[in-house]
C-alpha cells in the first residue's frame, strides 16, 4: 500500500514538474514611493518596477505592472468597450507596511516590501482575494524552454492564494465542468475537431474568471492576449495562478459580492452584446454542404410539409466557386437572389459561410478566372506577411490561401464592405469559421509565428495577435453589415473569439461529436459561457461528427430547443440528421419541442433583452440564480432560463428517470403543474418524450401559440403563464421591440411589467407600468392560472 502511494506521488510531481513553475520566476521590488493623480496610483518599486492601480468603478479596479521600467504610455487593448468610467470616490491612506486604497465597496491594501496586493470588502474588511507571492517576471530566461514561442517575451504570472472552498467559474470556452477548481488550462485559439472533455485548448479564448467562497464573489479579467495559462490549483493547493507569455500584467478586479453585478461590469468594460434580430431565436438547419439550391428548397419543403418549425438555413462552403468567400458557385447557386427570395416566402432566411482564407491567385497564374478578393487585397497591401516581408501563405479549403490582416483599420473596413455581395442577394447573417485561424500546415500555429500585424503600429507578431484575430474579423463583418444594412441588425456566428466577442459575434461550439459524452458538455460550456460574458451560445444539435441516433438526436434537442443557438448541424461525411432521419416516433417528439421554442418566444426574448441590457446571460447554471446556495456550486448537468425555468436535460442513453435538485421555494413540474417544495433533491420521470422542466412559483411566463416561423402570425395574443406562489403572488415582465431594427437602443421598446395576487377566489392581474415608446399594435394579452383547475381570473389594466 505504501509502495503504491510513494509511485502515485512520483507521478503526480512529474506531472507538476512539466508546467510551468512559476515560483522560479523574479517577483517584483518592494514599494519605494507612490503618486496619486486623478483616478490612479502608481507604485515605484526598489528594482525600477511600476505598479499602477486605476480606480474604474467603487467595484472595479485595474491592476498594470511593468517590470523594471515605467508603465507603458501606450495602453490599448482590442477587447475593451469602455474608457470613459466617471471616477467614484476613493482614498488612500498608508501606513509603515501598506498603502491602502479604498472606495466605497473594496478596499485593495498594497503591502510593501514584500508587494503583496490584497482585495477587501470596504464595508465589512472581508477578505476576498490576496496575492500568494508578489507579481513575477522571468528576467532570466527560466522558462523560455517551456514557452511556445520562445521569442514571444517574457512570462508574467500573478498568484493568488487558494482558499480551501474557492470554486472558480467562467474562463469562456473550455471543454471542461462547471467548476474549474483544480484545473489547469491553456488559451491559445485552437482549431479542434472532435474535441472531448479535458480537451485544451480549444477555440476561444476569454481570459475572465469567477472566484467564489463562503457565497462571495470577485472577477479577474487578465487582458492579455499572448498564450496565457490559468491553473485553478491544479500545481498546488497553495495558490491559483495566471500568466502570459508576454505582454503585460494587466488584469481588472471585480467585486461583487453578486455574480450577476460582477457580469454586468463586466459587459460594461467589454462591451454589452447587442440584440440580433429576433429570427436568430427561430430553428436553425445546416450541413456541410446543402447544394445546390433545389436542395436548399428541398430541405425547407420538408421542414414546412412535416409541420416543424424553421428560420434559417446554413450554406456551408461548397455554395462558392471552388472554396473562394465572396463567390457563389455559378452551377450550383445560379441565382442566390431569386433563391433567397423564394425561402423568404416561406419565412426562411439564408446564412452563408465566410472563412478567412482567401483563395491565394495571382493573376500572372494563368487563371482563366481572376479573383478580385485576392487581387484588390494584395494590390492594397491587406493581407498578413511574414517578418521578412514575404506573404503569409496557409493552406485552407481554397489550397493555399492568405489572411487578412484585420488589425488594419482600412483592412477592416475593406473586408466588411466585401459583404455587399451577400446583402445584395439578400443574405440575412454570416458565419464566419476557420477563424482561430485554423491552417492545414500546422494547426498549432508554429507555422505562423513570425507573421506580423500592423497592432496600431505596433507592429507585432502572432503571439500576440492570434487569439485576437477571430474577433478583429468579427468585427469587420459585424461593423460592415452595420453599414450595409443600417436599418437591420448584424447577425454574425464565430467560432474563435477573444474577450469583447459579444459586441460582435453570436457563436457555437465547434465540432462536437455525435456522442452523448460530446452532449453531457452541453451544459457546462453554455452556462460556463455565459459566466464568461458570452450570452448567445450554442452548439450543433445532435453533434457535428459521426452518427447520431433517434434517441440521442431528441435528447440533444432537449438541451439544445432552449439554448439561443439552435441549429442541427452536420459533417461532410456525417450521417444526416434532420429531425425526421431516424422515423416519425423521434420527429414528433422532436416537432413537440421546435413548438415549445416558439410558443416560449417571448420568454426567452424577454430573456435575450435582459442579457443584453444587464450581462446576466438566458442560458444560467443554477449557482447563478442561488449564489448562497452551496448545493449548486457543483450542479452542472441542469439548467435555467432566465429566473423562473429549471431544466434537468437526460445526457444518457437508456435512461428514463433522473435526480433533480430543485432549490429552495416552491416549483411546479411544467408538464403537471404540480407543485414541488425545493431545497431538496426529487426523483422524476423522463420518458424519451419528456425533459424534466419545472418553474419556479411567483413566476409570469409570456407565451405565444406555436408558429413554424418568427414572424409568420404577428398579431397573435401573447397567453402569459401565472404561477403564484405561496402567498398567491406572482409578478414577470414582457419585453417587445420590432425584432429587426436597431431602434431599440433609442428607447423604441415597450417593457411591460405584470404581477398577479390573490384575492378572494380570484386572482387580480396588474399591469404595473410600461417602459419604452414601441407600439406593438393590437395584440391581446391573456392570462392563465396554472397549477389551479378553473379558477377565474380578471383582468386590471392600471
Ligand atoms: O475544416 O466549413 O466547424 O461547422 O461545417 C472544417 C466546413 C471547416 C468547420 C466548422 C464546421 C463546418 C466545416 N468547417
Amino acid at each position: 500500500m505504501k509502495i503504491l502511494l510513494i509511485s502515485v506521488c512520483c507521478f503526480l510531481s512529474a506531472v507538476v514538474a512539466s508546467a510551468q513553475d512559476i515560483t522560479v520566476l523574479e517577483p517584483i521590488g518592494a514599494v519605494e514611493s507612490f503618486q496619486r493623480t486623478e483616478n490612479k496610483l502608481t507604485f515605484r518599486c526598489r528594482d525600477n518596477s511600476h505598479v499602477q492601480l486605476t480606480i474604474l468603478a467603487p467595484d472595479l479596479v485595474r491592476v498594470r505592472a511593468a517590470f523594471r521600467k515605467a508603465i507603458p504610455a501606450k495602453d490599448h487593448s482590442w477587447a475593451i468597450a469602455k474608457d470613459d468610467w466617471t471616477t467614484p470616490r476613493w482614498t488612500v491612506n498608508e501606513s509603515t507596511e501598506a498603502v491602502t486604497v479604498a472606495t466605497d465597496e473594496i478596499e485593495v491594501i498594497v503591502r510593501r516590501s514584500p508587494l503583496l496586493i490584497e482585495f477587501r470588502d470596504a464595508r465589512t474588511h472581508q477578505l476576498i482575494n490576496a496575492d500568494e507571492r508578489p507579481m513575477a517576471h522571468d528576467a532570466q530566461g527560466k522558462l523560455t524552454a517551456m514557452m511556445f514561442d520562445p521569442k514571444a517575451g517574457s512570462f508574467v504570472a500573478v498568484s493568488k492564494k487558494l482558499g480551501f472552498d474557492e470554486r472558480f467559474y467562467g474562463l469562456g470556452e473550455k471543454a471542461a465542468r462547471l467548476d474549474k477548481r483544480r484545473g489547469f488550462f491553456v488559451n491559445w485559439n485552437s482549431d479542434t475537431p472532435g474535441y472531448t472533455e479535458g480537451k485544451d485548448p480549444i477555440y476561444q479564448t476569454i481570459p475572465f474568471y469567477l472566484g467564489l467562497q463562503r457565497g462571495v464573489a470577485y472577477g479577474i479579467f487578465f487582458d492579455n492576449s499572448y498564450r496565457s495559462y490559468f491553473d485553478f490549483g491544479r500545481s498546488s493547493n497553495q495558490r491559483a495562478w495566471f500568466g502570459a507569455e508576454g505582454g503585460e500584467v494587466n488584469y481588472y478586479f471585480f467585486y461583487g459580492p453578486s455574480i450577476k453585478k460582477i457580469l454586468g461590469r463586466y459587459a460594461d468594460l467589454t462591451g454589452h452584446m447587442p440584440l440580433p434580430p429576433l429570427w436568430a431565436l427561430g430553428n436553425q438547419q445546416s450541413r456541410w454542404s446543402y447544394y445546390p439550391d433545389t436542395m436548399v428548397e428541398e430541405v425547407v419543403r420538408q421542414y414546412r410539409e412535416r409541420d416543424l418549425p424553421l428560420d434559417v438555413i446554413h450554406l456551408d462552403i461548397d455554395y462558392m466557386r471552388g472554396y473562394r468567400v465572396f463567390t457563389f458557385d455559378q452551377q450550383r447557386f445560379p441565382n442566390p437572389k431569386a433563391l433567397v427570395d423564394k425561402l423568404g416566402q416561406r419565412g426562411i432566411k439564408l446564412v452563408t459561410i465566410v472563412d478567412p482564407g482567401v483563395k491565394h491567385e495571382p493573376r500572372a497564374s494563368g487563371n482563366a478566372e481572376r479573383y478580385f478578393v485576392f487581387e484588390q487585397g494584395l494590390e492594397k497591401n491587406y493581407f498578413q506577411r511574414r517578418s521578412n516581408g514575404d506573404l503569409f501563405v496557409p493552406r485552407v479549403w481554397p489550397g493555399e490561401s492568405v489572411f487578412v490582416d484585420y488589425t488594419l483599420p482600412e483592412a477592416r473596413r475593406w473586408w466588411g464592405d466585401l459583404h455587399r455581395i451577400y446583402t445584395d442577394n439578400g443574405i440575412a447573417g454570416i458565419w464566419t469559421d476557420m477563424n482561430e485561424p485554423s491552417d492545414f500546415v500546422d494547426q498549432t500555429g508554429k507555422n505562423q509565428l513570425d507573421v506580423v500585424s500592423y497592432d496600431e503600429g505596433e507592429k507585432t507578431t502572432h503571439a500576440k495577435n492570434r487569439n485576437t484575430f477571430a474577433l478583429l474579423m468579427a468585427r469587420a463583418t459585424y461593423e460592415g453589415l452595420e453599414r450595409l444594412r443600417p436599418d437591420q441588425r448584424p447577425y454574425v456566428i464565430t467560432r474563435a473569439a477573444y474577450a469583447g466577442i459579444q459586441r460582435y459575434a453570436t457563436m457555437w461550439i465547434g465540432d462536437t461529436n455525435s456522442t452523448w459524452e460530446a452532449l453531457a458538455l452541453n451544459v457546462p460550456m453554455f452556462t460556463s459561457l455565459g459566466l464568461s460574458g458570452e450570452p448567445f451560445v450554442g452548439s450543433d444539435v445532435g453533434g457535428f461528427i459521426g452518427r447520431a441516433n433517434g434517441e440521442l438526436l431528441v435528447r440533444s434537442y432537449q438541451v439544445g430547443f432552449l439554448a439561443p443557438f439552435c441549429r442541427n448541424h452536420k459533417v461532410i461525411d456525417g450521417y444526416d440528421q434532420e429531425p425526421w432521419r431516424f422515423g416519425k416516433y423521434y420527429e414528433d417528439i422532436i416537432r413537440k419541442y421546435l413548438k415549445l421554442r416558439y410558443e416560449l418566444l417571448p420568454f426567452l426574448y424577454t430573456t435575450l433583452e435582459e442579457a443584453h441590457r444587464t450581462g446576466v446571460p438566458l442560458f444560467r447554471p443554477l449557482l447563478l440564480n442561488y449564489q448562497t446556495d452551496a448545493n449548486t456550486y457543483n450542479l452542472d448537468d441542469q439548467f435555467m432560463i432566465g429566473e423562473d425555468l429549471l431544466v434537468a436535460p437526460i445526457v444518457k442513453p437508456d435512461v428514463t428517470r433522473r435526480l433533480v435538485y430543485l432549490p429552495a421555494g416552491t416549483w411546479y413540474d411544467y408538464w403537471t403543474n404540480k407543485k414541488h417544495m425545493g431545497g431538496t433533491m426529487i426523483s422524476v420521470e423522463a420518458p424519451l418524450e419528456t425533459v424534466p422542466m419545472f418553474v419556479r412559483a411567483g413566476a409570469m411566463i409570456p407565451t405565444v401559440p406555436p408558429r413554424n416561423y418568427v414572424g409568420e402570425k404577428p398579431g397573435d395574443p401573447i397567453t402569459v403563464n401565472v404561477y403564484p406562489d405561496d402567498k398567491g403572488l406572482a409578478s414577470g415582465t414582457l419585453y417587445e421591440d420590432d425584432g429587426k431594427s436597431p431602434a431599440y437602443k433609442r428607447g423604441m421598446f415597450l417593457r411591460t411589467r405584470m404581477t398577479a395576487r390573490r384575492e378572494g377566489n380570484g386572482f387580480i392581474v396588474t399591469i404595473e407600468g410600461t417602459e419604452g415608446e414601441y407600439s406593438p399594435g393590437m395584440r391581446a394579452l391573456n392570462f392563465v392560472l396554472k397549477g389551479r383547475g378553473s379558477t377565474p381570473v380578471r383582468l386590471r389594466k392600471t
